[in-house]
């Protein structure tokens, strides 16, 4: 059937609502067309479907189809910011990543490549995994396409700088330990957001100082308030071209119960999308959502939520974009 989209400013955006209910029709993100279906586009959408690098729960493979099913209530305004992302910018849906199930190596530089590629137009990337091991790669490219190293905010219950599981170096416990080896995260800005749980033991922090990472943890997020934190946060990071990486076990299981390894006393979607909110104006050059498993989720409460975040993710992109005449 014909989609009828709305067009504004040029920009091919979302079927139109008005016309195709919201429940009809293909399940690109947010109803945005399909790259090919588009001259050129500013940001896109990808899915990496790639679950290989999991410690606990598998799924997030389905992540990125579960994330766009999810996003159809997504409308062309965003008043929280006051931008209307899909005008700004084009933002189109690039559609999935082939990637190897059974060689992590090989996945890991499949998606390296495929970000290169999606990105050599110039182009902005945000993209929907898949578990936290593709951040790895994504960082690569991002630190390419910068030249040189980026600062990084990494949302998430887990440090995610574990050294190996049983023996393996590319896992999604490990991606951000292998970052900072490689040189390719500015030490001077990285931090994690969100981190609470049980650790292995004091030398998991120990390390993760070493590495130069500053850690925002839930509790903070809860006594400091949200106003305090971006305040820091953005101190932190300045002009530097900033990548973000969102896993969704960040938020409490309340808010995110569709993940791979839950975590009790997150934060709520409301202060992970006020904490996005606050980071107007950062030079983001990537960003990533990740460890969405629909099979433990129910009605959509995590796809929704992983959607949302996509939603404030593009919306500072675009702002940012459009400020910057790169649209
Ligand atoms: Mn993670």
């Amino acid at each position: 059937m014909e989609e009828i989209r709305i067009e504004e400013n040029g920009k091919l955006g979302p079927i139109n609502a008005a016309v195709t209910p919201r429940y009809a029709g293909f399940g690109t993100y947010a109803r945005l067309p399909r790259l090919d279906q588009v001259e050129k586009a500013d940001i896109k959408i990808v899915g990496v479907p790639f679950d290989s690098g999991v410690s606990y729960r598998p799924g997030a493979r389905f992540g990125s189809t579960h994330v766009r099913e999810s996003s159809r209530l997504i409308r062309p305004y965003n008043p929280a910011v006051d931008v209307s992302p899909f005008a700004l910018s084009q933002v189109a849906d690039a559609g999935d990543m082939a990637v190897n199930p059974f060689n992590i190596n090989e996945a890991i530089e499949t998606i390296e490549h495929n970000a290169l590629e999606l990105t050599a137009d110039g182009a902005s990337l945000v993209t929907i995994g898949g578990d936290h091991t593709i951040a790895l790669p994504l960082l690569r490219a991002a630190a390419k396409r910068a030249g040189g190293p980026v600062a990084l905010l990494h949302f998430d219950a887990h440090l995610d700088t574990w050294d190996t599981y049983f023996g393996a170096e590319y896992t999604h416990g490990t991606p951000f330990r292998r970052a900072v080896e490689e040189g390719i995260l500015d030490t001077e800005a990285i931090s994690h957001v969100g981190t609470r749980g049980p650790l292995y033991g004091k030398k998991d922090l120990e390390d993760d100082k070493r590495f130069g990472f500053g850690i925002v943890t839930s509790s903070d997020v809860y006594c400091q308030g949200v106003r305090e934190i971006v305040d820091k946060l953005r101190d932190r990071i300045g002009s530097r071209p900033l990548y973000i990486s969102v896993d969704i076990d960040v938020l409490d299981p309340a808010h995110a119960p569709g993940t791979g390894t839950p975590e009790a006393g997150g934060i709520t979607s409301r202060e992970l999308l006020e904490i996005l909110r606050g980071l107007r104006g950062l030079d983001i050059v990537g960003a990533d959502i990740v460890e969405v498993a629909p099979a433990y989720d129910h009605a959509e409460i995590t796809g929704v939520a992983a959607s949302h975040v996509t939603y404030d993710l593009i919306s500072l992109i675009s702002e940012l974009r459009s400020r910057n005449g790169r649209n």
